[in-house]
């Protein structure tokens, strides 16, 4: 996987070996109702608070990877408005007394086309950068995210957004398993927990990157301007 073109970023366990045509920024569920208020994220009982200092982190690593002319692709948990896709597991835990699906502040919970369910304006995407629905907390499963990173030529991944232990390092394994490398900027990725931020992100790195790669997006920077 690795090969010599790579720019070597330096990273924990140890440097990443960047390929920038064949790498892709990937950024999981920046959405509404992870990030504001009353979504979907403080229905489960969390400080939101917690992952807006992600957003600016993010907006300067997709910056530069739009201006150069890199692959972006980015992510939304949600489900269909008729919830056929919602398991009934999945709606009910919790015990919440609106669950996703219901209606809430920014239109029904988790429903693909309400506004709470949208990126935020942030990190909006543009046409050209396509856009994976997932009902599930990876972003592999029940999607075409594969068939498209194989299209495109894709071996690495930048994975950034929220959350850390949930849908970041879901996303992560997946994609380990379907043998992408993965660099996770730190900063770029959010956890409600800081506990949570902090041990997702060692799970990662440890026993010789089992995952993959952990750096800041400073160190990434440099690389693609
Ligand atoms: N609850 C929580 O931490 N996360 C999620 O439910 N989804 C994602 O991480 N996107």
């Amino acid at each position: 996987m690795h090969t010599s073109q790579g720019i070597p970023i330096d990273a924990e366990p140890y440097a990443f070996e960047l390929v920038p045509s064949e790498c892709a920024l990937l950024i999981i569920d920046m959405q509404r109702d992870f990030l504001e208020p009353g979504g979907f994220g403080e229905m489960l009982g969390n400080d939101v608070s917690q992952l807006r200092r992600t957003i600016e982190p993010n907006r300067k690593l997709l910056a530069a990877w739009r201006k150069a002319g890199l692959q972006v692709m980015h992510t939304r948990e949600g489900h269909r408005p008729d919830l056929t896709d919602l398991p009934p597991a999945k709606k009910i835990r919790g015990r919440s007394k609106t669950c996703i699906g219901d209606a809430g502040p920014m239109g029904r919970i988790l429903v693909r086309g309400e506004a709470g369910h949208d990126i935020i304006p942030e990190l909006y995407p543009l046409s050209n950068e396509p856009v994976i629905d997932k009902p599930g907390k990876g972003a592999f499963y029940a999607t075409d995210l594969h068939a498209i990173l194989q299209h495109r030529g894709i071996k690495q991944l930048v994975v950034t957004g929220v959350t850390t232990e949930v849908c970041v390092n879901t996303t992560v394994r997946e994609a380990n398993d379907r043998g992408y490398d993965c660099l996770v900027p730190e900063d770029c990725v959010g956890s409600y927990f800081p506990e949570f931020q902090q041990m997702g992100l060692k799970m990662i790195k440890a026993q010789g990157g089992i995952f993959g790669w952990v750096c800041s997006s400073a160190n990434i920077l440099p690389a693609i301007f």
